[in-house]
C-alpha cells in the first residue's frame, strides 16, 4: 500500500513537472555559440567526436556551473537539473544526419585575415630556425618562442581544441594548425599575424604537408573525406568520399607526407587499407588495380592519382622508415603489428609490439650498425626498441607508467619518454641511446602532469611541458639535465622546432 502511495506521489511530481526538450533547451541556449545542428560557431561542436575527447569536469556540471577561464557561462539558474540532464543526453547523441560538407561548404567558411600584411623579411631578429611554438590547449594559444633566448614574440588565439603537430611550411616561414572541429589555420611567422582559416571537415584528425610546400591534406573523422587544400590561399583543391574497395565508407586514422615518393599516405580506421595519394608530376607506374583520380574544382584541375592497398589487419596508428618505403603500423586489438613495403603493396614482416605502442610518437636513431624506433607503450609501462633491418625487438624498457610522447636529438646521447597516464604521470624518463637504460627519471612538479618534449635546433636545450591549467615549459640543459629556466604557460602540451620539423630530424615524430 505505502509503495503504491510512494508511486502515484512520483507519478503526480513527473506529470506536474514539464517535461524536459532538449533540441528547444539546445535552440534557446546553447545554438548562439555552438552553432546549429551543433556543428561549431564561436563555442566547439557538440557531438560525441568531440565531446569523447573533453577532458576534465563532466558535461552536466559545464553546463550547470559554466567552464572556468572560457567564455562558457552557467546554466544552473536557468535550467533545472532534469533539463541539463536531458541536454547533456541529448549532445551525447550522434548527428542523425551529417550535413553535407563538400568544397562549397568548406569554401564557405573560409575566413582571410583582412588585416594580414606580408612582411618582406621577419619583423623580429631571432635565427628563423630556431622559431619553436608551444601549443597552449588552456586557453587556446599558441606562443611563438625565440629558441635561443626563450623570449615570446607572440602568443595568438588558435581554434579551439587544437590536435596533432603543426606543420610548418618548407622555409619555415608559415605554420598551419588544425582543431579537432576541422579547422586549419595559416599564420604567417615572419609577419606575426594570422594569414586565415578554414573548416576543411567538421571533425578531424591530423593534417599533412607536402614537401614542396604547396598542400595541406587534412583527415577527417566527419564526414568521412580526406580535404586537400591549396596551402597558398586555402582553397579547396579536392576532397575525396574515403571508401574502402567494397564500398565500406572509413575514417581515416591520420595521414602523414612520404617526401621522396611525392605523397601523402594515409590509413583508413574502418577498414584495413592504406592509401597513397601522389601529389607530385610523376607518380610511379606500379600497375596497381585501384587507381583513380581525385579531380579538384576548376581553380585547381590538377589530378591528384589515389593507389590503395589492402592489409591484413587495420592500422591505427603507423611510423614510416626514414626511406619512406616501409610502414610500421599497430594492430587494433594493440598485440601486434605489422610492416607493409610500400614499394610492393604488402606486409613483409610482423611486429612484436604488446600494449598498444603509439606509433605515431615514434622516433628512431643509429644504434651499433643499425637503425632503431623506439616507441611508448599506451596501455602499459615500457617503451619497445625494434631493429629497423630485422623488425625484432631488441629490448623493452620498463618504466614507470604508460607514456604518450617521445622525443630526441641528433646531437643528443638521450631519448626523453613521459609517463602520461597512472600515479607516476609526475615523471619523464632519460634514456642512453647506446646503453638503452632509464639514466635518470625527472620529477620537476610532484602531482603534475609532465609531458612532451622538444629540442632547440643545436639540440642543446630540452623543452619539457608542465600540463596544467597554471602549468610551464621547463628549459632543460640536454647534457647536464638541469633546469635552467621555467615559462609560465596555460597547460601546455605540445612543442614544435621550426628546424627539428623542416630537417625531419631523426628524433621528432614527421
Ligand atoms: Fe594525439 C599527435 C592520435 C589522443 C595530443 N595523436 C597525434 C598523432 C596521432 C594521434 C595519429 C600524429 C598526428 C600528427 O601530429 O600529425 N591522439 C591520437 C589518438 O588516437 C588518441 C589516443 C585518441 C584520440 O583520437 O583522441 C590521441 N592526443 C591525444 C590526447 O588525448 C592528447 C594527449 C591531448 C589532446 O590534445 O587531445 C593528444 N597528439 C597530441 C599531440 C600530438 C598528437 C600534442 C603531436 C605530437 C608531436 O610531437 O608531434
Amino acid at each position: 500500500m505505502i509503495r503504491l502511495i510512494v508511486s502515484l506521489s512520483a507519478l503526480l511530481i513527473a506529470v506536474s513537472t514539464p517535461l524536459a526538450d532538449p533540441a528547444q533547451d539546445y535552440a534557446d541556449n546553447c545554438q548562439e555559440c555552438h552553432g546549429s545542428g551543433r556543428l561549431g560557431s564561436i563555442g566547439p561542436a557538440l557531438i560525441p567526436q568531440t565531446l569523447g575527447r573533453m577532458r576534465g569536469p563532466n558535461l552536466i556540471s559545464v553546463i550547470r556551473d559554466g567552464r572556468e577561464a572560457t567564455q562558457m557561462p552557467a546554466f544552473g539558474d536557468l535550467l533545472s537539473d532534469k533539463q541539463i540532464d536531458a541536454l547533456s543526453a541529448y549532445l551525447k547523441q550522434p548527428l542523425d544526419d551529417v550535413p553535407p560538407w563538400g568544397t562549397e561548404e568548406i569554401m564557405a567558411s573560409r575566413e582571410l585575415n583582412p588585416e594580414y600584411r606580408p612582411a618582406d623579411e621577419p619583423v623580429w631578429s631571432s635565427d628563423p630556425f630556431n622559431i619553436t611554438l608551444v601549443v597552449e590547449t588552456g586557453d587556446h594559444h599558441v606562443s611563438v618562442l625565440d629558441g635561443d633566448t626563450f623570449e615570446t614574440l607572440d602568443r595568438f588565439p588558435t581554434p579551439f581544441a587544437v590536435h596533432g603537430g603543426p606543420k610548418f611550411s618548407p622555409n619555415g616561414r608559415y605554420v598551419f594548425i588544425m582543431s579537432r572541429d576541422g579547422w586549419v589555420q595559416k599564420y604567417d611567422l615572419y609577419s606575426l599575424q594570422e594569414v586565415g582559416r578554414i573548416r576543411a571537415g567538421l571533425n578531424s584528425r591530423n593534417i599533412a604537408m607536402s614537401h614542396d610546400g604547396n598542400w595541406v591534406a587534412v583527415a577527417n573523422y566527419l564526414p568521412n573525406t580526406l580535404t586537400i587544400l591549396s596551402t597558398e590561399d586555402l582553397s579547396v583543391a579536392a576532397v575525396q568520399e574515403i571508401k574502402g574497395k567494397d564500398g565500406t565508407p572509413s575514417r581515416i586514422s591520420a595521414v602523414y607526407q612520404a617526401p621522396p615518393r611525392e605523397s601523402f599516405v594515409l590509413a583508413l580506421k574502418d577498414v584495413p587499407e592504406i592509401w597513397e595519394v601522389f601529389y607530385g608530376p610523376n607518380p610511379p607506374h606500379y600497375g596497381f588495380a585501384h587507381d583513380w583520380r581525385i579531380e579538384g574544382p576548376a581553380r585547381h584541375t590538377k589530378p591528384f592519382p589515389v593507389r590503395k592497398i589492402t592489409t591484413p589487419d587495420y592500422l591505427d596508428d603507423f611510423f614510416f622508415d626514414q626511406s619512406y618505403e616501409y610502414v610500421m603500423g599497430a594492430s587494433r586489438s594493440g598485440d601486434g603489428g605489422q610492416v607493409i613495403d610500400l614499394v610492393i603493396g604488402h606486409k613483409i614482416a610482423d611486429l612484436d609490439l604488446p600494449g598498444m605502442p603509439h606509433l605515431g610518437s615514434g622516433i628512431t636513431w643509429k644504434y651499433g650498425d643499425t637503425t632503431v624506433m623506439a616507441t611508448p607503450h599506451l596501455k602499459d609501462g615500457t617503451v619497445s626498441v625494434i631493429d629497423m633491418k630485422t623488425w625484432k625487438t631488441v629490448k623493452q624498457i620498463e618504466t614507470l607508467g604508460p607514456g604518450f610522447f617521445m622525443r630526441s636529438h641528433e646531437n643528443s646521447p638521450y631519448v626523453w619518454v613521459d609517463v602520461f597516464f597512472g600515479p607516476n604521470k609526475d615523471v619523464m624518463h632519460v634514456i642512453d641511446k647506446g646503453s638503452l637504460e632509464i639514466v635518470k627519471t625527472l620529477r620537476p612538479e610532484e602531482g603534475a602532469t609532465v609531458a612532451h618534449v622538444e629540442f632547440t635546433r643545436d639540440g642543446s636545450h630540452a623543452l619539457v611541458s608542465i600540463w596544467e591549467d597554471d602549468g610551464a615549459v621547463i628549459v632543460y640543459d640536454a647534457d647536464t639535465l638541469k633546469e635552467v629556466r621555467r615559462l609560465p604557460m596555460r597547460k601546455p602540451s605540445g612543442k614544435y622546432n621550426v628546424w627539428n620539423k623542416i630537417t625531419f630530424s631523426e628524433g621528432t615524430s614527421h
